[in-house]
């Protein structure tokens, strides 16, 4: 691929020239916040609930993006443009900014933040037909009396961590669980499943993240005339289910189909899983903010 043009603090640079100081907080501590937003032909998708969800965990770890929404915006279209794309992925991250080696945030001097487009496939294409396999995890996710489940922050790394369980174990992805042993969520998706025509997905007070693409889904169902509930689940409901997916900005919606060497349902992508994933490729290539 050509080398890619970073937004980084204000200014459109050279990939090798976009870099981050060994001193900044967000390497050392993982003291920072992001997004990763998808665009499709030249329109932002859910830009605004994006934008807000990166200054809502901002806000949470008392960080200071001095770029106003509309600059936000400005920046992710430049650095868009900057790179000719058409259809990609944005990461967008805020980090506390160069500090000194102790842990006090105040010493930091100013946040940086950094833009990158480019492509991204998570997944080959045959997962999304056939589905993927998912193993639970010994690797909970962190109880809210640690670190909010709900901030987007830079430490990922229980999510690492139990994606290399899953991997190890022969899986695609990790199902996570909360203290409590219920399902929160997998390493970087929502999981959905559908029992008797009804969708179920965990509460976000179960460890799930506030997923815009899981929002995008309560919208889409109520449209197909499907109900959603929000509701504790455990690893028993998913074996038992008719059908199971997940969703999130880099993988979309994919069909899985299996949990823990158990076939879920038939073991192929269930029908109405097709049908939300049709609905929803629809809405990407309708919607979405202009790049200008
Ligand atoms: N849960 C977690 C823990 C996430 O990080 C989602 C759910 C889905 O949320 P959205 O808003 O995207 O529907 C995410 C976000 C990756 C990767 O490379 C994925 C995410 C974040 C960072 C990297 O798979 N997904």
């Amino acid at each position: 691929m050509m080398a890619l043009k970073i937004w980084l603090d204000g200014k459109l640079v050279d990939e090798a020239d976009a870099k981050i100081s060994v001193f900044d907080h967000g390497l050392l501590y993982g003291d920072g916040v992001f997004e990763g937003i998808r665009f499709y032909s030249n329109r932002v998708f859910r830009l605004d609930e994006h934008i807000q969800r990166l200054y809502d965990s901002a806000q949470a770890i008392l960080l200071n993006i001095e770029l106003d929404e509309k600059e936000l915006k400005q920046a992710i279209f430049d650095t868009i443009k900057a790179n000719g794309l058409s259809d990609g992925y944005i990461r967008l991250v805020a980090t506390r900014g160069t500090g000194d080696l102790g842990l006090n945030p105040y010493l930091c001097k100013k946040p940086s933040i950094f833009i990158i487009t480019s492509k991204i496939s998570l997944y080959p294409e045959e997962y999304y037909t056939k589905g993927l396999e998912v193993v639970t995890c010994s690797t909970r996710r962190p109880t809210p009396t640690s670190i909010s489940p709900q901030i987007k922050s830079l430490n990922y790394l229980s999510n690492v961590l139990a994606r290399v369980e899953s991997m190890q174990a022969g899986g695609q992805e990790g199902l996570m669980l909360n203290e409590q042993g219920y399902v929160a969520e997998c390493t970087g998706d929502n999981i959905f499943i559908i029992k008797s025509g009804v969708l179920y997905t965990p509460l976000i007070s179960n460890g799930a993240l506030d997923g815009i693409t899981r929002q995008v889904i309560f919208e889409l169902a109520a449209d197909l005339g499907y109900e959603v509930k929000e509701q504790s689940l455990t690893r028993y409901d998913i074996y038992t289910a008719d059908e199971c997916f997940l969703t999130g900005s880099a993988a979309e919606v994919i069909p899985a189909t299996k949990l823990d060497q158990r076939k879920i349902g038939t073991g192929e992508a269930g029908e109405i899983t097709k049908q939300l994933i049709e609905a929803f490729h629809k809405l990407t290539q309708s919607t979405g903010s202009p790049v200008v």
